[in-house]
């Protein structure tokens, strides 16, 4: 099937010299790196690329050498292919650059989330299975890139194991498939440097991260005897530590579903009674909940943003959650 895909997407490439790539609103290390994978992969062939995303990306892609190449601000896309990665939804871009889809040659979308509904004038490949849009990434170039220079492809695979690795939690989701190591393996080939693309996800912290993340595994609270957790960053616990909501963007795997503790929800509070939202699961279908609030992700791992109070916010959570588990036969809620 992707050789069907690769037909089209050489069609399409072979034929247009326009691009804008852009990924989801508060892009992650998979939209980032399949961005800046396929940016290298286009400018080989003399393509004019954007890559215009809402918000800009985290410091800690900054390594990958392509963070100043992301625009924030839409441009007249009428003359232009717009690819979308890691996201299958039009909304999922954002608000503020949803102008870009007014007007368009043609959509590209590559993604590995579960597909709403197909986008007209598009071609996708949109692969749930697939650990990464990354990993989708990979498939569809790996056979194009043989004869490109040693550091040009050392550049490509850094993009794309960063994207495997961040999606996969470094090889530890139940996302991960034989495929995935095979893929990790090839991109190491090509001189992929695990040990850097590891130490800037995941370990790099400053003193203010690990304050922030202090203060906010200190809000911890439990429901239903502990099947459900809850924990926050308030507006006070960033004034607090004089620490914005980008220090936050890896808090919410911070707490892991477990059997003992089902669903665990994270809270950010953007400003008074507006809340970023993100809830994981070890069993329960959180994605459905967080569409129910117009967000999306993956099965056992959602978020949405919402503006209400946080009482009753947790309090709808709390009962969206005890209908489809009916924790309440059996335990007390606090
Ligand atoms: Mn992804």
């Amino acid at each position: 099937m992707i050789d069907e895909f690769k037909f089209e997407f050489k069609k399409v490439t072979n034929n247009n010299k326009n691009y804008i790539i852009t990924t989801h609103e508060n892009p992650d290390g998979d939209g980032i790196g399949a961005q800046f994978a396929l940016l290298l992969y286009l400018e080989k062939f003399g393509k004019n690329i954007k890559i215009i995303n809402q918000d800009k990306p985290l410091d800690k892609y900054r390594f990958l050498g392509f963070s100043d190449k992301v625009e924030t601000k839409v441009i007249d896309s009428s003359d232009y292919i717009i690819i979308m990665l890691d996201f299958n939804e039009k909304k999922r871009a954002g608000q503020k650059i949803q102008s870009i889809f007014d007007n368009y040659k043609k959509i590209i979308c590559i993604d590995h989330h579960q597909e709403e509904e197909k986008i007209a004038d598009s071609i996708s490949y949109i692969d749930v299975y697939s650990s990464s849009t990354c990993e989708i990434i990979y498939l569809l170039l790996k056979d194009e890139i043989n004869n490109f220079s040693s550091t040009w492809k050392q550049k490509f695979a850094n993009c794309l194991y960063t994207g495997l690795i961040y999606d996969t939690n470094n090889f530890v989701n139940n996302n991960v498939k034989p495929a995935t190591f095979s893929i990790a393996c090839e991109l190491i080939e090509l001189g992929a440097d695990n040990n850097l693309c590891y130490l800037n996800l995941f370990e790099n912290r400053s003193l203010s991260e690990l304050r922030l993340l202090g203060k906010t595994l200190s809000s911890l609270e439990e429901y239903f005897d502990g099947k459900v957790v809850c924990y926050l960053t308030s507006q006070k616990i960033f004034n607090d530590c004089d620490a914005d909501m980008e220090l936050t963007s890896g808090f919410s795997k911070e707490v892991k579903p477990t059997d003992e503790h089902e669903v665990i929800i994270y809270f950010r509070e953007l400003n008074e009674n507006h809340y970023r939202c993100s809830i994981r699961s070890k069993n329960l279908n959180v994605q459905e909940i967080a569409k129910s609030y117009n967000g999306g992700g993956h099965k056992h791992a959602a978020g949405f943003e919402v503006k209400m109070s946080l009482t009753e916010l947790r309090n709808e959570l709390l009962n969206k959650i005890d209908k489809k588990l009916k924790f309440s036969d059996k335990y007390n809620l606090l």
